[in-house]
């Protein structure tokens, strides 16, 4: 297995795809996706436009659906819900599908829907995700962070790092044999630093000031737990996530 790191989705190259994709969006849309599905949602459905969420959701029975809108860390108008994993409790998410457009995340979904396998992680998932790599071996494996609009975050880099340090756990390999770039040796590094303090890590991020800016504190505490969901959402039809165990 070769695992590669891309800091945004504007960095994985164009002229091809893995075998294996890994979208992160720690701050918060991965988690929410995770969350969402632990909590017996039928499926997550990504939109990165606004309008045609609203389309294709519009099909589908009210009671059985949950329309998530985010711009700039805060709930759009008119949606059920923002992108926060404390709303999605089972009372709310059981049995429905959640149809989500956020600003960095579901485009990152979106930009590596190509490849064969395509998987949702944040710190709350890392240990399901790491199984999976281990159980599938894929040869080629990336994880792209989302960043916030074409920049780099700490938060995702951390995570990607976190991945990689389960993975290496677990095997007899080396950071060496592993990484097929350099990203991946820097997002080890990162993590291996900050580990025991992924909350942090968090206050230092310029996403988690946004956060904290719009009062989500406990946002950020829930997200910075490592490994509490046995759940990983794997893309089943272009843009449409199911738990894969
Ligand atoms: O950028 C995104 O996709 C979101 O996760 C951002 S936020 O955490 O909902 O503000």
């Amino acid at each position: 297995m070769k695992l590669f790191v891309y800091h945004t989705p504007e960095l994985t190259p164009t002229d091809k795809v893995p075998e294996c994709a890994i979208a992160v969006d720690v701050l918060r849309a991965t988690t929410t996706m995770a969350t969402v599905l632990a909590a017996g949602g039928e499926a997550v459905q990504v939109f990165s436009d606004l309008d045609q969420l609203m389309q294709v959701s519009e099909s589908w029975p009210p009671e059985k659906r949950l329309r998530a809108g985010e711009r700039g860390g805060a709930k759009v108008p008119g949606f059920d819900i923002g992108n926060s994993p404390l709303d999605c409790t089972p009372e709310i998410v059981r049995g429905r599908r959640l149809f989500i457009s956020t600003t960095n995340g579901t485009r990152t979904l979106q930009r590596v829907q190509r490849a064969q396998a395509v998987l949702a992680a944040a710190f709350i998932n890392r240990s399901a995700v790491v199984k999976y790599l281990l159980q599938i071996q894929p040869e080629t494996v990336w994880i792209v962070g989302s960043g916030w609009e074409g920049s780099f975050s700490l938060e995702d880099t951390a995570c990607a790092g976190a991945i990689a340090c389960g993975i290496l756990q677990q095997t007899q390999s080396s950071p060496d044999e592993l990484a097929g770039n350099d990203e991946v040796i820097n997002a080890i590094a990162l993590y291996s630093q900050w580990k025991d303090n992924l909350l942090g890590l968090f206050h230092h991020a310029s996403h988690g000031k946004r956060l904290l800016r719009l009062n989500c504190h406990e946002d950020l505490k829930y997200c910075s737990q490592a490994d509490i969901l046995d759940v990983l959402p794997i893309q089943k039809e272009p843009g449409v996530l199911k738990n894969y165990y």
